[in-house]
């Protein structure tokens, strides 16, 4: 068992598409185990992307992050974090496979629909960010 964070972004919740990306964590085997709407501020989502803060995109993919509410959830089963990349598709929906999320939905590689955890590590860091034990079920 394994849990990771996917995050739905501005973008996928304005094409009010919500119920259609968590219907396919569900329909490959991934459970919702914490789920919630909230509209960051810039400095909160600088602090979730920290990692990238030398990358030149930094402040345009926070600003993008902050711009309207955001969907997270904490997705758990068997090899979770993998299972939600492949669900999602490569960063730029122009690589992505055909039938993945960023595929069928995003408009570029910034705005990119989806957010997944990467690692172990990242997902202990990303759930922690904005979860607190007693809102994991
Ligand atoms: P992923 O989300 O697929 O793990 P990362 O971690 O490399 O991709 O990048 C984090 C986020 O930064 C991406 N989801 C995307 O929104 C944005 N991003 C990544 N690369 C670029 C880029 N070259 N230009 C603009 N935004 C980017």
């Amino acid at each position: 068992m394994q849990r990771t964070l996917s995050i739905v972004k501005p973008d996928g919740v304005k094409k009010n598409i919500i119920g259609e990306i968590i219907k396919r964590y569900e329909a490959n085997g991934l459970r919702v185990a914490a789920l919630k709407m909230i509209h960051q501020t810039g400095d909160e989502a600088r602090g979730f992307y920290i990692v990238h803060k030398e990358r030149p995109f930094y402040d345009s993919l926070t600003d993008f992050m902050s711009e309207g509410p955001v969907v997270l959830m904490v997705l758990e089963g068997d090899d979770a974090i993998d299972k939600v990349r492949k669900i999602m598709g490569a960063t730029n929906p122009e690589d992505a496979d055909k039938g993945t999320i960023r595929s069928d939905f995003a408009d570029n590689i910034e705005r990119n629909i989806v957010h997944g955890s990467d690692s172990p590590e990242s997902a202990s860091y990303e759930i922690a960010y904005y979860f607190s034990h007693i809102e994991i079920h």
